[in-house]
């Protein structure tokens, strides 16, 4: 495959509702669409990170020029580019796993496209469609969390994840179980919001039934996450603090948490995200995918992942409504609680011309060969 030019196209999409979160407020998911056009067949991917560096050290125009001065010189001086080849040119760049995962997975999509292999076959995946939680972000009051929850079951989610953070935990939670029951699979989210020293308060999450608390204390901290598991029955999950199958295999012989969120982004790609999910399920511990609220281009990849068999707690893969009037996409849609896998080659999906156009707000050449 030889590469003949990488376009950056940066979109901006409303999302229908703002989701809060500890660390902040989207209204809009701003970022960039990579576009790979290689000889042989065109690839698509979708940079995960937001404008400001809040949920991750990496953001937008960060990763824009770590990929233009640092990932793409190293790609286009290989003699032969496949995706083999592609992911250990890049690991000496340190760090940037986002930025080289979109680079890896508009690669990886122009060399699916080339063999006329979907995503889901490649990387092993053995469902056709895959569960889909939502993720409810921190809501103005209990009320108004309890009336979203009761639309998103109406709709078919079959599981629920609260966004948490101090002064909105164990009272939104015991809410939740006291109207829709024990049976409802229900987990919450902090995003790095406490400290070991909230390890009491954090306790009273037992009562719940909850099936894991992610993320709770701050990002690499695998040490105090041990602590904390000691402490608690609820299982601690993981997201911000795995970069890598290796991180994984380390905070699981800590015990620093008994599930794993896995986004492909954060570790670097799909190849890394499979890695992550094999070594997880050798150790007989649940993965599940997680989501940064991708548009079409980033969701399609998902749900390829999540139908790998190690996948057995439902995602944050959503239907393409829960956060968008109009996707760049032919919309993801809910069906029974499920959200199908893409089943045509590579990522399985592409922009509608007239959607990209509308969300497009700027386009870059990042690389062209003059022939
Ligand atoms: O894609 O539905 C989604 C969002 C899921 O909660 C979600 N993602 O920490 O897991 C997480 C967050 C990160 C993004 S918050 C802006
Ligand atoms: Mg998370």
């Amino acid at each position: 495959m030889k590469l003949e030019r990488v376009e950056l196209l940066h979109v901006s999409i409303p999302l229908i509702t703002p989701f809060r979160t500890s660390f902040g407020t989207m209204t809009k998911k701003d970022t960039f669409l990579l576009h790979a056009v290689t000889d042989e067949a065109e690839g698509w991917a979708e940079f995960a990170a937001d404008p400001q560096p809040l949920y991750c050290s990496e953001f937008v125009a960060g990763a824009e020029i770590v990929i233009r001065d640092f990932l793409l010189p190293r790609i286009t001086a290989l003699p032969e580019l496949t995706t083999a080849t592609v992911t250990p040119a890049l690991t000496s760049v340190k760090g940037h796993e986002l930025a080289k995962a979109a680079l890896e997975t508009a690669l990886l999509d122009a060399e699916l496209r080339a063999y006329g292999m979907p995503l889901a076959a490649y990387l092993g995946s053995i469902r056709d469609r895959v569960p889909a939680g939502v993720s409810v972000g921190i809501k103005n009051s209990v009320p108004e969390l309890l009336d979203d929850i009761e639309r998103y079951l109406a709709e078919g989610y079959i599981r629920i994840k609260l966004k948490v953070e101090p002064g909105w935990d164990v009272e939104p939670v015991r809410a939740v179980r006291e109207r829709f029951g024990y049976e409802l699979p229900l987990q919450v989210d902090a995003n790095t919001a406490y400290t070991l020293a909230d390890a009491q308060h954090l306790r009273r999450l037992d009562d719940f039934g909850l099936l894991l608390i992610e993320e709770p204390l701050e990002e690499n901290n695998l040490r105090a996450h041990a602590e904390l598991q000691k402490l608690l029955a609820t299982p601690v999950c993981l997201d911000e603090s795995i970069h890598s199958a290796r991180d994984a295999a380390s905070a699981i012989a800590l015990d620093a948490c008994r599930v794993v969120n896995v986004k492909p982004a954060r570790v670097g790609g799909y190849l890394e995200a499979r890695r992550v999910h094999d070594v997880v399920t050798a150790h007989g511990l649940p993965v599940w995918c997680g989501g940064m609220l991708e548009t079409g281009i980033g969701r399609a990849p998902n749900l390829a992942l999540a139908a790998l068999p190690g996948f057995t707690l439902p995602g944050d893969t959503s239907a393409s409504n829960r956060y968008f009037a109009e996707d760049i996409t032919e919309p993801f849609v809910l069906q029974d609680g499920h959200l199908s896998v893409p089943s045509a080659p590579g990522i399985g999906v592409d922009p509608l011309p007239d959607a990209l156009a509308h969300f497009t707000i700027g386009t870059r050449e990042l690389h062209a060969i003059r022939k």
